[in-house]
């Protein structure tokens, strides 16, 4: 059976050069899972290209769907789309709403009619590119009507949607305009997953208020919905991370050079890692506000224990993250203004993309990961650092609104991420665990995290999909099935 993924982006990079383009590789755990089930089974993977009008680009992305083994396709938007569609419902709509953000939502209806009208043009590629053979695997929340426009343009076949931020409750999704088309659009795919079960708590709760006649059965990890006379699928599906690959590139000479010039250069002092796209959903300031706070309440902190903030450049035409951006720079020069002594500063910001081999070397010689997300649906940094932490001696410092925090609530230190000072506490209580407490955490997470991996997840959502019957699927819960 031929496998169609579908995103808003394509997984790959293209680079101006010239008059004509480079096309690179896309980086990321499902880009490297998905790889190779879509060589398998000669696959295509749908998604604009991030260029505007450029009529060579398929011809590029033709020349490297070859060496790939599946077929890439591009899906053409204009500036306005990008505008409305993307930077407008995507970023301005859902993804603060889903964040729990309401205030800040722009519920511009213009943003609506963008995002309907990108819908279908993806709904005409995938039919394009697909027969009613084929599985049609649609990524997260910028194409939630995608099913619901294949059949509104008369096309059947099967599709599977997965969610990669959080689902709200209902006091918050009721909020949205057009709350009910889309809990309608979601409920015509056959398989919609969630990250965690709370996700798919407040999916089902807002169903039963928008659409109460959709009747719900079974219990587990993939539940069946009878909406309008047909069954379809909601699952919960905690994605992860390539774990080997990670463990891998950690163990290399090159990453352990890097760990040690990291390590030398701050003197040999324990740093706390924080990694995160610029959003303002990821906690910087108040993780910022927490470090002050560990200064203050426990001084002899100072000098021993530094932040690293890595704060990687994103959504930069989104309005509300530049502003973010000064906001944060300055909370970071009035605590290092405020704490700095001659060779030592509390806090350390990087704005920008570091290599993969240099964010898994702060992996490897952080002694404390501080991932403090407001709200987030998994958060693949908490477990990447956990794959890298080679020594066995991290601590993993987790806010409890992370999905994450659902598998590694047990062995990392929960935290309320708008409590500083709670948070202060954990890193006081972090630095002082003793050796074997701290392997001992380490160890479960680990094991945890390499045994649910990004292949796992894949495996489990495509089981979901075309393969098992439900009572194959543990109706237990286990460690990553809890509430949180
Ligand atoms: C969305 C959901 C969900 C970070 N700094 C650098 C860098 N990174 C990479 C990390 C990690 C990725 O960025 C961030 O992933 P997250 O999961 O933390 O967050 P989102 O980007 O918001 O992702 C999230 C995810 O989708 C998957 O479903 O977990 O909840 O919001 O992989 O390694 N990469 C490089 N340089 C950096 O400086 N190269």
């Amino acid at each position: 059976m031929r496998l169609v993924v579908v995103s808003n982006r394509l997984p790959i990079a293209l680079k101006k050069k010239g008059e004509s383009y480079e096309v690179h590789p896309g980086k990321g755990g499902l880009i490297t899972a998905l790889a190779p089930v879509l060589r398998d089974r000669g696959g295509d993977w749908i998604g604009w290209s991030g260029v505007h009008g450029e009529d060579d680009v398929q011809t590029h992305l033709d020349d490297y769907s070859r060496k790939a083994g599946y077929n890439l396709h591009a899906v053409p938007l204009s500036r306005e789309q990008v505008q409305d569609y993307y930077q407008g419902f995507s970023n301005e709509v859902i993804w603060p709403l889903f964040h729990d953000l309401q205030t800040i939502c722009n519920f511009k209806p213009a943003f609506f009619a963008s995002y309907m009208e990108v819908n279908h043009k993806f709904a005409s590629a995938i039919a394009e590119h697909s027969d009613s053979e084929a599985y049609v695997w649609v990524q997260d929340y910028h194409l939630m009507h995608a099913a619901w426009c294949l059949k509104q343009q008369g096309h059947d076949r099967r599709c599977g949607f997965f969610l990669h931020i959080p689902f709200p409750p209902p006091d918050i999704f009721l909020k949205l305009p057009w709350r009910t088309k889309i809990i309608e659009a979601l409920l015509e795919f056959d398989l919609v997953g969630f990250q965690t079960v709370r996700d798919r708590r407040n999916f089902v709760q807002c169903v039963g208020l928008l659409r109460p006649d959709t009747q719900f059965s079974g219990r587990g990890q993939v539940v069946t919905a009878t909406y309008e006379g047909r069954e379809l699928r909601v699952g919960y599906f905690p994605i992860s991370i390539d774990f080997k690959e990670f463990q891998n590139l950690a163990r290399t000479r090159k990453v352990a050079e890097q760990a040690h010039q990291v390590h030398t250069a701050f003197r040999r002092r324990h740093l706390i890692l924080g990694a995160d796209r610029l959003d303002y959903s990821k906690g910087i300031p108040e993780r910022i506000q927490a470090m002050r706070f560990l200064y203050f309440k426990y001084p002899q902190m100072r000098e021993k224990l530094s932040l690293v903030q890595i704060v990687v450049p994103s959504r930069e035409d989104v309005l509300g993250y530049r502003d973010k951006k000064l906001k944060i720079e300055s909370m970071v020069s009035e605590v290092n203004g405020e704490f700095s002594v001659p060779g030592w500063v509390p806090i350390h910001y990087l704005y920008r993309n570091l290599s993969r081999e240099e964010l898994v070397a702060y992996y490897r010689v952080a002694s404390i990961a501080l991932v403090t997300p407001l709200k987030d649906g998994m958060n693949l940094v908490a477990k990447e650092y956990c794959a890298c932490n080679v020594s066995g001696q991290g601590v993993l410092v987790l806010s409890e609104f992370a999905g994450a925090a659902a598998q590694l609530q047990r062995w990392a230190l929960l935290v309320n991420p708008h409590d500083v000072e709670g948070v202060a506490d954990a890193l006081y209580r972090a630095y002082l665990m003793d050796i074997d407490e701290k392997q001992a955490r380490m160890h479960k997470l680990r094991v945890s995290i390499r045994k649910y991996d990004i292949y796992w997840w894949v495996e489990s959502f495509l089981q979901a999909a075309f393969d098992r019957q439900l009572g194959d699927f543990r109706q237990e819960s286990v460690d990553f099935h809890s509430e949180r």
